[in-house]
């Protein structure tokens, strides 16, 4: 006779009831805290819009932000090209061979000064020029210049403008420009502004890869 309290089998019910409710929120918790590691060989692919022209030739834009703070990962307060999401380094990606590549920067990031004024020409671009807030540049001001992006094999370099310091909060700056690639292989980019830290502003975020370097695989 059991009657009065709940009988052996009740209570078994009872105890595997629980515990799967406590597994479900464990892995509901540890779902809802887990970020991706903000590796250095993410790659941006899946944020690119791939057009293939009347041609046959392809055209890849990739739209990315320069932040100054990337906010996830083990460095998470170095700044960064960055996808829009907010969650991948910008500067890993693969693009197709002799084909057109069109780069969208929104900037966030305030002005810094360039060792070197080379860097303020627009290098390699189609047409030679860069739009700077749609309206096309040759050379940006040194004054104005806040990151490149540098591609040496290909003889690109692109300034990027900095916000002003009077700047209201969430101020971008955008850049747009296109190249075209050669043959396949990966090849290296990177910010050429003394942007970072330690010594002469060129270590942490301008010595990693998934900052302010990056690799292009050609396919
Ligand atoms: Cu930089």
């Amino acid at each position: 006779m059991t009657s009065g309290r709940p009988g052996g089998r009740a209570r078994i019910y009872v105890g595997v009831g629980t515990l799967l409710v406590v597994i479900a929120t464990i892995i509901y918790v540890l779902g809802v805290m887990y970020k991706p590691a903000y590796g250095a060989y993410r790659s941006a692919n899946r944020f690119e819009h791939v057009q293939t022209m009347a041609n046959g030739q392809t055209h890849t834009t990739l739209e990315l932000n320069i932040v100054q703070t990337v906010n996830t990962g083990p460095h998470s307060d170095w700044l960064g090209y960055q996808t829009l999401d907010g969650n991948t380094p910008g500067t890993v990606f693969s693009v197709p061979a002799h084909s057109l590549v069109t780069i969208i920067v929104h900037n966030y990031d305030s002005r810094t000064a360039l060792r070197n004024t080379f860097f303020t020409l627009v290098q390699g671009t189609v047409g030679g020029v860069e739009y700077v807030n749609n309206k096309p540049i040759r050379v940006m001001s040194p004054d104005f210049t806040s990151h490149t992006f540098t591609i040496p094999d290909l003889g690109v370099s692109v300034p990027m403008e900095g916000i002003p310091s009077n700047a209201k909060a969430n101020a971008f700056e955008t850049m747009k420009f296109t190249f075209r690639t050669n043959g396949t292989g990966v090849i290296r980019w990177q910010c050429i502004v003394p942007c970072g830290s330690g010594l002469n502003g060129f270590g942490g975020p301008m010595q990693e890869i998934g900052y302010m370097d990056g690799l292009i695989t050609v396919t």
